[in-house]
């Protein structure tokens, strides 16, 4: 079974990760190198041993492919796993004069005072977004990230569409070793609000079937992996689509693969829950340009799935 091959990883890391601090100060267990496969011909990989919010994994898949960085477009469509990056820039500008923010990630969650003055100062701030063009052009873009890496990663002779360039390849050039969408741009790493995780994937054609591999650099297993499977597997189905091909395998490569320590009750909790049969992914009978599908086209049937568990994220 598909999922088995995250619930190992899950496994994997609570037993031989070993303790490592990080950026966040939250502390993880890790380990660095490994890999999971995932069969697309048996079923879609979306976990069903939580809740994972499949309309927040097509919103954020399809802001991808518009090649928006934007997150008005993901509030929207009530997104907001985005927020926290969004309203850091925000509350470290001059413009900002409201109550002090400083470390607002940590210190939510271990300052029942202050997490209200926190939740109720970003909500005010989405709302600012979503109602206010300029602001929102200022304060809701998130910089160079993986839209813009996508479809125009800027040169000096112009922006390369890299997404739409590997769709010409993979029709026309299928045994091509070169089918590679890069969003890891050494010239704007140090001023992105968080340099890409999902960094170069590649295609791979073979008996008519459509593979991806992703290379992910960090990997939160609680809490993005889930996010980040179901997201390449779209990918993957959508891309096949387009190239009149059926589905293959999504290879997923991490690097540092951590569970953060805020997360460990969460996961075992999980890991002690039944697994249920995987579901299937719906697209539209005739394929559509990539930046133009619509969250209707896309539809998950018989997602059967344990409870939702939440956890608090790492900025
Ligand atoms: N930082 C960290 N530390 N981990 C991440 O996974 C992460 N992911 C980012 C940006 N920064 C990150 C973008 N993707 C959630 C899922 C994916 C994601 C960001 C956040 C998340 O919080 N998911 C929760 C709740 C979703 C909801 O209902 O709003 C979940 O339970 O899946
Ligand atoms: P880092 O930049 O210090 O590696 O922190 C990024 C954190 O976000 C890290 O825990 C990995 C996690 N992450 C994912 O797992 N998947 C994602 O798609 C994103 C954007 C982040």
């Amino acid at each position: 079974h598909n999922e088995e091959q995250y619930l190992d990883l899950a496994r994997h890391v609570l037993e031989f990760g070993d303790q490592k601090g990080d950026r966040t100060g939250t502390g993880t267990k890790s380990v660095f190198g490994y890999q999971m496969r995932f069969n697309l011909q048996e079923g879609f990989p979306i976990l069903t041993t939580k809740k994972v919010a499949f309309g927040l994994v097509k919103s954020e898949l399809l802001w991808f492919l518009r090649g928006d960085t934007n997150i008005r477009f993901l509030l929207e469509h009530k997104n907001h796993i985005w927020d926290e990056w969004a309203f850091k820039k925000w509350v470290e500008s001059d413009e900002y004069t409201g109550p002090d923010m400083t470390d607002f990630g940590r210190r939510s969650l271990v300052d029942a005072a202050f997490n209200e003055e926190y939740k109720k100062e970003k909500r005010a701030f989405c709302q600012r977004i979503l109602e206010d063009d300029d602001f929102a052009k200022q304060y809701g873009n998130l910089g160079l990230v993986y839209g813009s890496q996508w479809r125009s990663w800027q040169t000096p002779n112009g922006p390369v569409d890299q997404i739409k360039k590997v769709i010409e390849q993979i029709k026309t050039n299928p045994d091509s070793r070169r089918l590679i969408v890069t969003a890891w741009n050494p010239a704007d790493v140090d001023n992105m609000a968080l340099p890409p995780c999902h960094t170069m994937f590649q295609f791979y054609v073979n008996n008519g079937k459509l593979s991806c591999q992703l290379y992910q650099r960090s990997a939160d297993i609680f809490l993005g992996v889930p996010f980040n499977i179901a997201s390449y597997a779209l990918l993957t189905h959508m891309i096949a689509h387009q190239c009149g091909l059926e589905v293959g395998e999504f290879v997923h490569t991490l690097g540092d693969a951590h569970i953060y320590l805020n997360h460990l009750d969460q996961i075992k909790e999980q890991l002690s829950r039944p697994v249920h049969q995987a579901p299937q992914l719906i697209l539209p009978a005739e394929a559509k340009p990539i930046d133009e599908y619509q969250m209707e086209d896309i539809k998950l049937e018989g997602y059967e799935h344990e409870d939702a568990i939440k956890a608090p994220v790492a900025v």
